[in-house]
């Protein structure tokens, strides 16, 4: 037997060292073997759609060997690991992104070139995995890349939802949604992990025991579901590191209710069980407002269960305390979603690792970290007490337990300030008892942060105040950042040639700082020359989709004037229409002469507006109607255009950011928690016109005013206006075209009325479009005039660029990694 288990360790080295060759043949030998064995077509007949999954699988594999090997080592450090937990990720398409990362993007493009396939056009065959809504979501994504990138020993964990974010189509201007079932053809960058499964629980009762002399609480559910595991590799960019983002599909458990088969109705026993797979279904469409659905609530704890079994597991196939878990396990909170794994920690370290309440209390509030990503506290997650505690009765034991000490703790601080411990309590009181989410994760975090300075000071001066004036250390700022990898390198490859050109070097990748170099090359004509040239290859790239998707045929010489974000009041996409109505009126009433010095401007607006959310609906047809009128007005030409492109998703952005000389970020002050989109569309040398909100004042920092057109009432300006709002007489130019509106000139004034009533008349213009109309429209002159003269405008974008090097999520990361989980990188070698 020995001599057969050398043998056997012999072989398996041998193999070992088999790993995946990158030349150019290799590769297209594994593609054609995925082809004819994976795909199961003929080698020799294969069509776009074939050739995309096969080239993804032989991508694929090479990221298993990647990772497999990452994750072996991983294993073998056993370092501090940081589990990133989040209902979204917004991740896009893969195929490129890997290859790329990978350093494999131009083997492989020859390669199919010789087959007689194009990458760029499979590129396009790929879905979008839309599991996230926007800002949240994808914020996430470049996370997990920048962690992969940057050594760190991370997982992501969420949830496998069956359909990501609706598909948006437009019918006469109309939004529809359709469903997105991604999954349609077949998912080539997942693994399915059939043996790793855990059972969930949900409702049933608390049963009070002793044992061993202390009160024991048994949850005896009355519903269990089964998680299934599904990983996606997450490549590093210029490293051996991959790491994994763990995805819980939902299964009806096999063990559970085997009595109900014995009832003689079988068929109906199989039928109960096919619901548990709703809870991973679908991906709730609303982003900062929730609705208290029981559903959600499952979702959250479903996925947060299932991972924290995960992560102990992994924890005790290497250590023997439970106590070390909080020397090898961060838990990050991503927003209030996955708040309830704090108690779910709790409740498995009592109840099933049988440890007492203040060791449990002292480990689980040194693991979870918290991030807060809104500014207004109607957003803040609550769970009415009656929801909560019909689905996890034990859950809500503890968390009224761990409200009982807090607001013991809290009268020996403030005595009978009564106000104060209502204000503060997890429990809200009132008509409907609910569990605040937000306090909950407040109380149990060791660290709580916003994701710009300006969200964070308002964090600590108003949303959570009382919080911050008793435990000032716990509150950090983390401004969010973007990965330069994905958002400039890789869909604007054009201008990142150029970025290495000139700075020598393409260490920008991995340290966006050095943009900052490009400043000593601003004045030079070449880099200027190259520069407007690339964007004008990139500009006509979009005018060819906008002429497909809309038939409108726009000039790339015009100023291509864009905002892309999902549809809300507070962004003010209103604000941006009756800004373009009012370019229009101007435009009608001049000469022929002076419409010669019009700036021509192509204006492009796209968002998803949440289902049910009507007056975001509004806006688009409003869109779409102005969009009708001045395209098709003769007068008008090319001087001004409005189109409006539907399905905004992350590969829509990927056309539409590299693209733009605008972009509008005009979010009432004080209302945007960040924003990152600004992040890419700065670092891809795009101007900004933006209030000063969110983000927008620290890339004015770093980019400079003079290079940046800001616009507005300043956050701190913002309650007084509107307290004042009765007494406000918006400015006539805003009245007029609020005017044009109500009056039918873009006809469907029925659709317009509720719009209009928001703004003006008995409206309350909450978000203040009449108190900055006119600031904006100064603001829109000075975009004009800097347009006009074309090496200014060179230069403001050059100066862009390099101004946005903080705006890394490699900086975000490194900040969280030291601040906030202390945990080191853990490199793999070759
Ligand atoms: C958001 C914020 O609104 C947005 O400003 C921020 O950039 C993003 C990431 O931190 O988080 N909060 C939120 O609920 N959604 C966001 O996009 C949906």
């Amino acid at each position: 037997p020995a001599a057969e288990q050398k043998g056997r360790t012999d072989l398996l080295f041998k193999l070992m060292n088999q790993y995946l060759k990158n030349d150019v043949f290799s590769i297209q030998k594994s593609i054609v073997n995925h082809v004819e064995y994976t795909v199961a077509r003929s080698r020799f007949k294969f069509d776009d759609f074939e050739a995309y999954q096969a080239t993804s699988y032989s991508v694929r594999d090479r990221l298993i060997e990647s990772w497999n090997d990452t994750q072996l080592f991983f294993k073998d450090k056993d370092p501090k690991r940081i589990y990133f937990l989040s209902m979204e990720f917004l991740m896009g398409r893969s195929l490129l992104n890997s290859i790329y990362n990978l350093g494999i993007k131009d083997t492989y493009a020859e390669a199919l070139r010789q087959l007689g396939f194009d990458l760029e056009v499979l590129v396009e065959q790929e879905r979008d995995a839309a599991l996230g809504n926007g800002g949240l979501g994808r914020l996430a994504a470049c996370f997990l890349d920048s962690l992969a990138t940057l050594d760190y020993p991370a997982w992501g964990y969420g949830l496998r939802y069956e359909y990501g974010l609706f598909k948006q189509v437009i019918k006469d201007g109309f939004q529809h949604e359709r469903p997105d079932y991604w999954l349609n053809f077949g998912n080539p960058w997942e693994i399915e992990r059939v043996h790793i499964t855990y059972p969930v629980k949900f409702y049933g009762k608390v049963e009070e025991t002793m044992r061993d002399g202390r009160k024991h609480f048994e949850w005896i559910p009355s519903e269990m579901v089964e998680a299934v595991a599904y990983d996606n590799p997450i490549p590093g960019f210029d490293t051996n590191n991959t790491i994994n983002l763990r995805l819980w599909a939902a299964k009806p458990s096999s063990e559970f209710n085997i009595q109900s088969y014995d009832t003689g109705d079988y068929v109906n026993a199989i039928l109960n069980k096919q619901h548990a797979e709703t809870i991973s279904s679908v991906l709730y469409p609303d982003d900062r407002t929730y609705q208290g659905k029981e559903l959600r609530l499952k979702q959250q704890h479903f996925f947060v269960s299932a991972s924290l079994q995960d992560i102990i597991r992994r924890f005790k196939d290497r250590n023997d305390n439970i106590n070390d878990l909080v020397n090898k396990v961060a838990l990050q909170i991503n927003d209030t979603h996955p708040t309830i794994g704090v108690v779910e920690l709790m409740r498995t370290l009592i109840d099933d690792e049988g440890l007492d309440w203040k060791t449990a209390w002292g480990i689980t509030t040194k693991v979870f970290t918290f991030t807060n990503h809104s500014v207004v506290p109607e957003v803040l997650e609550k769970w009415p007490v009656e929801i909560l505690g019909n689905v996890l009765p034990r859950h809500l034991q503890i968390i009224y337990d761990i409200n009982f000490l807090f607001l013991e703790d809290l009268k020996k601080k403030y005595g009978n300030d009564y106000d104060r411990l209502a204000r503060m309590s997890i429990i809200e009181e009132g008509e409907k008892k609910s569990v605040r989410m937000a306090t909950l994760a407040l109380v149990t975090c060791q660290t709580v942060n916003g994701v710009s300075e300006i969200h964070t000071d308002l964090m600590k001066s108003m949303l959570f105040k009382d919080f911050y004036e008793l435990w000032p250390h716990k509150f950090q700022n983390k401004t969010n950042g973007v990965t330069q990898r994905r958002w400039l390198a890789f869909s604007n490859p054009g201008l990142g040639d150029i970025i290495t050109k000139w700075l020598e070097t393409d260490a920008w990748m991995k340290n966006l700082d050095l943009l900052s170099d490009l400043r000593k090359y601003v004045d030079d004509p070449h880099l200027q020359e190259e520069w407007l040239r690339v964007r004008r290859q990139n500009k006509s790239r979009l005018a060819t989709y906008i002429e497909m998707i809309s038939g409108v045929k726009v000039s790339i010489d015009a100023l291509f004037d864009v905002q892309v974000k999902r549809i809300h009041e507070y962004k003010r996409q209103f604000l941006n229409i009756l800004s373009i109505i009012h370019r229009y009126d101007c435009i009608k009433n001049i000469s022929p002469e002076e419409r010669k010095k019009v700036v021509p401007r192509v204006c492009i607006i796209g968002g998803k507006a949440a289902p049910g959310y009507e007056i975001a609906k509004k806006i688009i047809k409003l869109v779409h109607a102005v969009g009708e009128k001045l395209n098709n007005d003769p007068d008008i030409g090319h001087l001004l255009k409005l189109v409006f492109v539907p399905d905004y998703n992350v590969s829509v952005a990927e056309l539409v950011i590299p693209a733009s000389d605008l972009s509008q970020h005009i979010s009432t002050a004080g209302n945007e928690a960040s924003g990152t989109g600004s992040m890419k569309f700065a670092m891809n040398g795009c101007l900004i016109l933006g209030t000063m909100d969110g983000a927008n004042i620290e890339i004015r920092e770093e980019i400079g005013h003079e290079n940046m057109f800001i616009f507005g009432a300043r956050a701190n300006e913002v309650p007084k206006l509107r307290a004042q709002r009765k007494e406000f007489q918006p400015p006539r130019e805003f009245r007029r075209v609020v005017g044009m509106i109500r009056n039918g000139v873009f006809g469907h004034q029925e659709h317009f009325q509720a719009l209009c009533d928001t703004v003006d008349g008995q409206g309350e213009d909450l978000y203040l479009l009449g108190n900055d109309f006119l600031s904006y429209l100064e603001a829109q002159e000075a975009v004009d005039k800097a347009f006009a003269d074309r090496n200014r405008w060179a230069k403001m974008s050059i100066l862009s660029t390099a101004g946005s090097g903080k705006f890394s999520s490699d900086r975000t990361m490194k900040e969280y990694a030291e601040q906030s989980w202390d945990i080191q990188t853990c490199k793999r070698p070759l």
